[in-house]
């Protein structure tokens, strides 16, 4: 019998794991296989099992009758009853767009196509939009309107091949340590690996340059790369006379940003300046990779323009070793965005006011155009505005918990509070569903059967676990919107017996898509045949790397942007004089709902405030003592000094896996959006004081200096 592996709960890599019986019992092993891990499985991977007997696990649905009382288990047909009664209710009294659907990038294919539909023509409401707009948002903003399409350019296989990685704002080391393996591949090639971040991470200390970033600054950098390659004459003129548009106005604006300006603003060298984009643009293969770390910016989305003109200036995209790639996040960052969870769009990553698109997606759900709603008014962003304005009323998250994960904490709680109906689906009963009205235990990983479209735009196939592994009465989420559906009057539009229907209706609904994934079936899916999009009937075996001969526009020629940069929203100044940034742990995952209670990994702690021992000293702050956080708006946190040489003096950094009342997100506002509808997640500026006597004897660890220019 042939092994059966599923993706991994965690992170975009979806490395694929199975169960192995031991003597010592069962064991989480790696699929040898598996083109990026090759069998190997990072701690969160190795651990998820715990995801199956998880504390929190919920296990019959729960419900409430009013906030008051404490939620208690009930039958799936009550709670599927009540759900059904009270949003029919809210749309005859406040009309459909008063329902507000929250969707997430750790759902498979199957659940977020099922899901736009449940949200557009059961409740026929505008208002979906899901937790993948604070992550890959502005990325995709860059990438489409650059390049055409919302997809990274190219593969871990090109990393491997690569001769010059450019790695901005992004900690592979801890946040996808499985794509390590790729990036080693290149080192004992000889590859060169150039690493921007505030903070020296493992892979900035395995880097040939590691530049310590001032934060929010990318941008600005990236612009003084182009100056410097223009001024070093290294412009690929073959490349941009026959692919590009716009190069001579972008050429004009770059003059702004020479090496020597920038390096005030940056605390980058000129001379290092010049030097990483001779060695990008002079390579025979560069690539540029990036995270969240520029992106989640007032000004993200002109960041990674700015990176993205960079590679097209020196023609360093559709060949081997090279290209662009946004590292997405979540298990399904990619296929959660691409079908139909966006407010602007529909399957396929279609844009939801182009008529051409509302036809073929009408005609594949058997409506009139007309039937499918406009386009959302808000963002995830927007949402929790928009309940203390009163224009929604009720809110249905699955498969996220924004009570940590969104901006401004205290609002969200408060917006929460004043809903008239929430509900939450999902297999743990994250802090989100402990407000529910109503909880409906979803499948997640073990249970689920489906497809997800990992970081490298591959479709992977989701298999539940045997039986004995599952969680008793776990459902495929779909069925629980087929059933709503059905008490919604709309069952006609959700026929399906099996999995495999929704995923060919898919097909159907993404034939001639940007995200076109017609050509394959579920059998080659299923049976592991590799496969990227666009998967078209004449490219049955998908596209690994994207613009090898044109880009994804009617000229195909690729966009240089003018977009300027822009510093964050917030400055230091000499009452706040501190960045304060924000990401992840490698032990830890997202608003940290499952790992904070798994017992490999809920050993390392969450509530840490990683500070700089010369900061530390300046502060009377003690390694392992509490310090008060204080953000310009007056809110405070108390977190637990981690002293630390690898980070900027200037600069501390908290997870954003911590518990509810020491969430991160408290001290970070929802501020200004993005071009993308993007908060500025990454950044805040703060105050610190500690909370012990400054008498006490400081312990600081040994000091070494990160070589920056602050
Ligand atoms: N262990 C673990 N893995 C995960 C996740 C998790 O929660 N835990 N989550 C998954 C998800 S959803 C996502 S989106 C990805 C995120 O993956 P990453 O984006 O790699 O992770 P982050 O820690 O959010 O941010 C990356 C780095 O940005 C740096 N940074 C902050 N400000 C700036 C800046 O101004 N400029 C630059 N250049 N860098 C800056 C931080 O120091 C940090 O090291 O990880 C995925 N994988
Ligand atoms: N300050 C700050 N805030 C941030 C960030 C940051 O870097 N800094 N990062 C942002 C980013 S990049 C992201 S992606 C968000 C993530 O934050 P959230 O959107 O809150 O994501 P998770 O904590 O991963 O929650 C996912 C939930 O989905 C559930 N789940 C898993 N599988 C399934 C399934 O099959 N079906 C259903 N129904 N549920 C399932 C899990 O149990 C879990 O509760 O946070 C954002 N917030
Ligand atoms: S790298 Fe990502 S997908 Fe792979 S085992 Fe680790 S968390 Fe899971
Ligand atoms: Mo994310």
């Amino acid at each position: 019998m042939s092994i059966v592996y599923t993706p991994c709960p965690f992170c975009a890599l979806q490395c694929g794991v199975t169960i192995k019986q031991t003597t010592k019992g069962q064991r989480i092993v790696g699929n040898p296989h598996d083109p990026i891990s090759e069998g190997h499985l990072c701690r969160k991977g190795l651990a998820s099992l715990e995801v199956l007997n998880h504390t929190q696990r919920i296990e019959a649905p729960l419900l409430r009758s009013t906030r008051t009382q404490p939620l208690t288990a009930t039958s799936w047909t009550t709670a599927l009853d009540a759900v059904a009664e009270r949003l029919r209710l809210i749309k005859k009294n406040w009309g459909p767009d008063s329902i507000a659907v929250y969707g997430s990038g750790a759902l498979t294919n199957e659940t977020a196509y099922i899901l736009g539909k449940f949200a557009r023509l059961a409740l026929g409401t505008r208002e979906i939009d899901y937790n993948g707009r604070f992550c890959m948002s502005s990325a995709a903003k860059a990438y489409v309107t650059m390049l055409g399409l919302d997809r990274p350019t190219s593969t871990f296989e090109d990393i491997r091949q690569a001769e010059t990685l450019l790695i901005v704002g992004s900690n592979l080391s801890d946040a996808h340590p499985m794509a390590m393996r790729a990036i080693q591949h290149a080192k004992t090639h000889g590859a060169t690996i150039i690493v921007i971040d505030p903070r020296r991470t493992r892979l900035a200390k395995s880097a040939d340059y590691h530049l310590a970033i001032r934060p929010g600054t990318d941008g600005f950098l990236a612009w003084a790369m182009m100056h410097s390659i223009i001024q070093q004459n290294l412009v690929n003129h073959d490349f941009v006379t026959n692919r590009t548009l716009g190069f001579e106005e972008m050429a004009k604006q770059a003059r702004h940003y020479s090496p020597h300006v920038v390096s005030l603003l940056t605390g980058i060298s000129p001379k290092i300046i010049e030097t990483i984009s001779r060695l990008f643009a002079v390579s025979t293969r560069s690539m540029l990779l990036h995270g969240r770390g520029m992106e989640q910016y007032q000004h993200g989305v002109e960041a990674v323009s700015a990176f993205l003109n960079v590679v097209l200036v020196t023609g360093q995209i559709g060949r081997p070793g090279t290209g662009a790639v946004m590292l997405t996040g979540q298990a399904n960052g990619q296929g959660g965005r691409e079908l139909g969870q966006k407010s602007d769009q529909l399957p396929g990553s279609r844009p939801i006011t182009d008529p051409i698109h509302r036809q073929a997606i009408a005609r594949v759900w058997g409506v009139d155009p007309q039937t499918i709603p406009p386009a959302g008014r808000f963002t995830a962003s927007e949402f929790f505005p928009a309940i203390d304005r009163g224009d929604i009323k009720a809110l249905m998250v699955v498969g996220a918990n924004p009570l940590l994960s969104a901006p401004d904490t205290s609002a969200v709680r408060h917006a929460v509070k004043n809903l008239e109906f929430l509900v939450v689906i999902d297999p743990i009963l994250t802090e989100t569903a402990q407000e529910a009205d109503v909880v409906i235990p979803a499948g997640g990983f073990g249970v689920a059967e489906g497809t997800i479209t990992n970081v490298e735009a591959r479709i992977v196939p989701v298999l539940p676990l045997s039986s004995h592994l599952r969680p008793v009465n776990a459902w495929q989420d779909w069925q629980v919107f087929q059933e709503l559906a059905k008490r919604l009057d709309s069952a006609q539009y959700f026929p399906y017996q099996t999995t495999r229907e929704i995923f060919e209706e898919m097909q159907k609904a993404t034939e001639g898509a940007p995200s076109d994934y017609s050509g394959t079936s579920w059998e080659s899916i299923m049976s592991g045949q590799i496969a990227h999009w666009p998967i078209t009937k004449d490219s049955p075996l998908g596209t690994p790397r994207l613009y090898e001969t044109a880009f994804a526009f009617s000229d195909g020629r690729a966009r240089f942007s003018t977009l300027v940069p822009g510093p964050a929203t917030e400055l230091t100044n000499s009452e706040y004089p501190f960045h304060l940034i924000t990401g992840r742990l490698g032990a830890h995952y997202n608003s940290g709902a499952q790992t904070r209670f798994m017992p490999t990994l809920k050993k390392t702690p969450t509530s840490t405030l990683f500070i700089h021992p010369k900061t530390a000293r300046q502060l009377a702050i003690s390694d392992g003592s509490p310090v008060r956080v204080t953000n310009s708006h007056g809110t405070s946190l108390t977190l637990t000094a981690h002293i630390t040489q690898d980070i900027r003096q200037d600069t501390v950094f908290v997870s954003m896996h911590n518990e509810l009342d020491k969430a991160i997100n408290h001290l970070i506002p929802l501020g200004p959006l993005s071009l993308s509808g993007m908060p500025e997640f990454k950044h805040t500026v703060v105050s610190l004081s500690p909370l012990q006597s400054l008498y006490e004897e400081v312990t600081v660890v040994e000091e070494v200096d990160l070589g920056i220019t602050l």
